[in-house]
């Protein structure tokens, strides 16, 4: 497209690669991740994707995020997919056979012209449509972007916030690893191990037609990921009645900048983003309570229905013989505090959003007040303290992305990440998804070791923030020369830069071009 060629820039650049794989993979109205891997639009990929294409064409990065929240289900969720309905069906697994988003959803609100998945993915996308806006404001306001986007982004956060609070901390859960993003991470070892796998039988995966095996998650992960998608689809994908059920610190650190953002676009609509911004103190205040470890240095997933729910600390589990999943499997329980993160959320909020936000607000706070009402809420029911689980997840370094971190905890993060485990700056190229030293540690397996374009983007925002700008520019440059030599793939050997899964992978793309600007 015309868009994408500029004059200064010298044909044959990385700025003008990363911006032919975005058009490559451009389908008119949204961005597949890969076209033969992964041919649908992904949620946190299409986030990640309208924050690089905004320096190319911010109407087709606004357009990425209005398809995507265009799907959003009537309670609020973002589906983590939503299908193009002219793939082939056996294209991907699981497709929408499986999900029945328009059937087995309909009482949690799935559309029902689109299909979509059931399950969520890290909310980042106040973060792009704020970012998106701000690339080209005239055009945003032009078409009351941000105002459209609004609502559904409050709802999006309420769903979190509220259905999704099953350890009864303020901190959404999540219900299977999809969600979470970093699908087999070996922080989902133990929670998994609970979980009765599906037959082998009873699916074909679709993956291993395109990805290498000994890349890709095992056959028995992808049996126990069938096994709690079934279940939940099953229930009616209504929220707490699942085997499942982590906390974990980069889905949470998203939603709280996410939250920040949606502050910020409150105010450029005329409201005061006053409360959106104490919210996500307040977050930020139980991130850390219930996650972050001082002794190990970082945060850690919380499994809820895991542990003796005594657990202070995970460095004796880290450095002790490994726990076996199942000694822990019944969560002690205590009564709920009822001071959750967002208790004073209700009362708090201002009234002073255009009418047509006004009225979706204030529609939205009545039907949030209504179901607390009736006891609908996660939160209410009794909290779960659960227990740390002890790997060490690039996850774990991601709340660097907060401005309301306490300084030490920030400056202890950037530690961590240039020590043994994460090797930033110094033994790695760039951040591993998981622990160097860690027993699970993989440098070719997907989500157990390599290095991911978004998780390092992220740490590089992060270190920008907290003032670390030798660090980040270091970390930026070793991001774009491995995006150019690996040709934008997946994901690459932290150690070598090798390139892993797919080629011409848009997030990597559209992160790179986010850095050249
Ligand atoms: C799969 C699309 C998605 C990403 C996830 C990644 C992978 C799907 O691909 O999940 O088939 O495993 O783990 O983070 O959004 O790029």
């Amino acid at each position: 497209g015309a868009h994408v060629y500029d004059p200064d820039r010298p044909a044959g650049s990385l700025h003008l690669r990363a911006a032919r794989v975005l058009e490559g993979n451009w389908t008119g109205t949204s961005t597949v991740p890969s076209h033969g891997l992964y041919p649908h639009q992904w949620s946190w990929d299409s986030a990640f994707i309208a924050i690089g294409l905004r320096h190319l064409s911010p109407l087709r990065a606004q357009t990425e995020l209005e398809t995507l929240l265009g799907a959003q289900w009537g309670d609020g969720r973002i589906p983590h997919i939503v299908f193009n309905p002219s793939v082939p069906l056996d294209a991907y697994f699981p497709s929408p056979d499986f999900w029945r988003s328009s059937t087995a959803g309909r009482a949690a609100g799935a559309p029902r012209t689109v299909q979509t998945s059931g399950v969520v993915q890290p909310p980042v996308h106040a973060l792009a449509a704020w970012l998106v806006h701000q690339a080209d404001p005239g055009l945003s306001r032009s078409r009351s972007f941000l105002s459209r986007m609004y609502p559904r982004l409050a709802a999006w956060h309420r769903y979190l916030l509220h259905r999704r609070d099953l350890g009864g901390g303020g901190l959404a859960s999540v219900v299977h690893p999809w969600e979470q993003g970093m699908d087999n991470s070996p922080c989902w070892d133990a929670p998994l191990s609970r979980v009765t796998p599906a037959a082998p039988r009873s699916f074909r995966r679709a993956d291993l037609d395109h990805g290498s095996a000994e890349d890709r998650p095992t056959d028995l992960d992808y049996g126990r990921y069938v096994r709690l998608a079934t279940d939940y689809r099953d229930g009616g994908y209504a929220d707490g009645a699942g085997e499942f059920a982590v906390e974990d610190p980069a889905f949470n650190a998203l939603l709280i900048a996410s939250e920040h953002a949606l502050a910020a676009i409150a105010q450029e609509l005329g409201a005061a983003g006053t409360a959106r911004h104490a919210r996500a103190e307040r977050l930020t205040a139980a991130l850390v309570e219930r996650l972050w470890d001082p002794a190990e240095g970082m945060f850690f997933c919380r499994d809820v229905y895991g542990g003796d729910g005594g657990d202070g600390g995970v460095s004796s589990a880290l450095s002790s013989e490994r726990r076996s999943p199942e000694s822990g499997a019944h969560a002690s329980e205590r009564r709920s505090s009822e001071s959750g993160a967002h208790g004073s959320e209700r009362g708090s909020r201002s009234g002073a959003l255009a009418p047509e936000q006004c009225s979706a607000e204030s529609s939205a706070l009545a039907s949030e007040r209504r179901s607390r009402q009736s006891g609908a809420h996660a939160s209410e029911q009794r909290s779960r303290d659960g227990a740390l689980i002890p790997e060490r997840s690039v996850a774990g370094l991601l709340p660097l992305i907060l401005p309301a971190l306490p300084r030490d905890i920030a400056a202890t993060l950037v530690r961590t990440a240039g020590g043994p485990h994460f090797g930033l700056g110094g033994l790695a190229r760039l951040a591993p998804s998981y622990d160097l030293t860690g027993h699970a540690f993989d440098p070719h397996r997907y989500w157990r070791g390599p290095a991911w374009f978004n998780t390092n983007w992220l740490l590089e925002r992060g270190l920008r923030l907290h003032g670390e700008h030798g660090r980040a520019e270091e970390l930026r440059a070793a991001l774009l020369e491995t995006a150019d030599s690996s040709g934008f793939a997946e994901y690459v050997d932290p150690y070598t830069g090798e390139a892993c899964g797919a080629l011409g992978f848009s997030w990597t793309a559209a992160l790179t071009l986010d850095l050249l600007h």
